[in-house]
């Protein structure tokens, strides 16, 4: 039997504080925003797996199909007896590349969800005897070390998430993850890419309304983790492409002027009829913006692949 470890390099109470100082910042911005790490409670877990199903969200079978098509390239151009993934989740699209890897001595997922990391890593190391398995419970916008294990080490970003960081906060982001790479290891990257805008809206405005409860969800967390008194229904699910900054936005619409009180902040904050609350930035790249951000953090790309009809990308990097 192989071993499964769980490290925590996240305070208890870390994500407490951390919801308490994003939802005071957020709310007191104009406009208003929230940051996207706060859709994912459980039940925002479950209507995330239920988007990357929904016949407009093409982000996760396009992603899934370069994995399929292109694990076996990828293993051996990064030849990694580490795998390190970031909000590794499910991990369920990662089996591919798992598998791929003949050569794979620890698998390390990172993810803020204790529980989803005690799932997935419980089911990889029945699956792969043999395959180490260290979880860690950690934030990776945050400082990360990672456990001494051999390398070369695969960083791997998927999903494309990294469109939900802001261009400063990207950049400090894939600095992090240089940081992280010896000579001879490398960073895989999902991105998600430019295309036409209405495949692109509606991506993030789906017929059966599953991602305007996901956007709505957010509010549903704060009532309950800071005792606030959000009306969901009084608030109109919007999303809209942003073609200078090529990204799309969610917010949520006010629908009358309201008054939200936030006990645990202390705030009521006010909303006019109509006015917007920025819930997620979901940037979509090119490859040569791609290469220049890699670059800016010291990294250079050395292989893109697409699917076969080039609306995502993986790219892998190197130190
Ligand atoms: C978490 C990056 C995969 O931005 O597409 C899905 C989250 N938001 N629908 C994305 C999301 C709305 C998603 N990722």
């Amino acid at each position: 039997m192989s071993p499964f470890l769980l490290t925590r390099t996240l305070p208890e109470d870390a994500t407490d504080a951390a919801l308490r100082a994003d939802v005071l910042r957020g709310l007191g911005d104009r406009p208003r925003t929230l940051p996207p790490k706060w859709f994912y409670d459980a039940y925002g877990s479950e209507l995330f797996e239920e988007i990357t199903e929904l016949p407009e969200y093409y982000p996760t079978r396009a992603e899934r199909e370069i994995l399929l098509a292109r694990s076996g390239e990828i293993a051996a151009a990064a030849g990694a007896r580490t795998l390190v993934e970031l909000g590794s989740g499910s991990s369920e699209k990662t089996r591919h590349l798992i598998d791929a890897l003949t050569g794979l001595h620890t698998y390390v997922p990172v993810d803020v969800s204790e529980s989803a990391l005690t799932r997935a890593g419980r089911a990889l190391v029945a699956e792969r005897p043999g395959l180490a398995v260290h979880a860690l419970i950690a934030d990776f916008t945050g400082r990360m070390t990672l456990p001494d294990t051999p390398g070369p080490r695969l960083v791997a970003f998927l999903g494309g998430t990294i469109g939900n960081l802001l261009p400063a906060e990207r950049a400090a982001f894939l600095a992090s993850v240089r940081a992280l790479l010896a000579p001879g290891d490398a960073l895989l990257l999902g991105t998600d890419l430019v295309k036409d805008e209405k495949v692109l809206v509606r991506a993030y405005d789906d017929e059966a309304g599953v991602t305007a409860a996901f956007n709505k969800n957010v509010l549903t967390v704060i009532n309950r983790e800071l005792g606030a008194d959000f009306d969901p229904a009084a608030f109109d699910h919007v999303a809209v492409w942003d073609a200078e900054h090529e990204w799309i936005e969610m917010r949520l619409r006010s629908r009358g002027a309201q008054t939200v009180k936030v006990p645990a902040l202390g705030l009521a904050v006010d909303f006019a009829a109509g006015e917007e609350l920025r819930t997620e930035v979901s940037a979509k790249f090119r490859k040569e913006g791609v290469r220049g951000e890699l670059a800016a953090a010291g990294l250079e790309l050395t292989r893109w692949w697409t699917d076969e009809e080039g609306r995502f990308a993986l790219s892998l990097s190197v130190a």
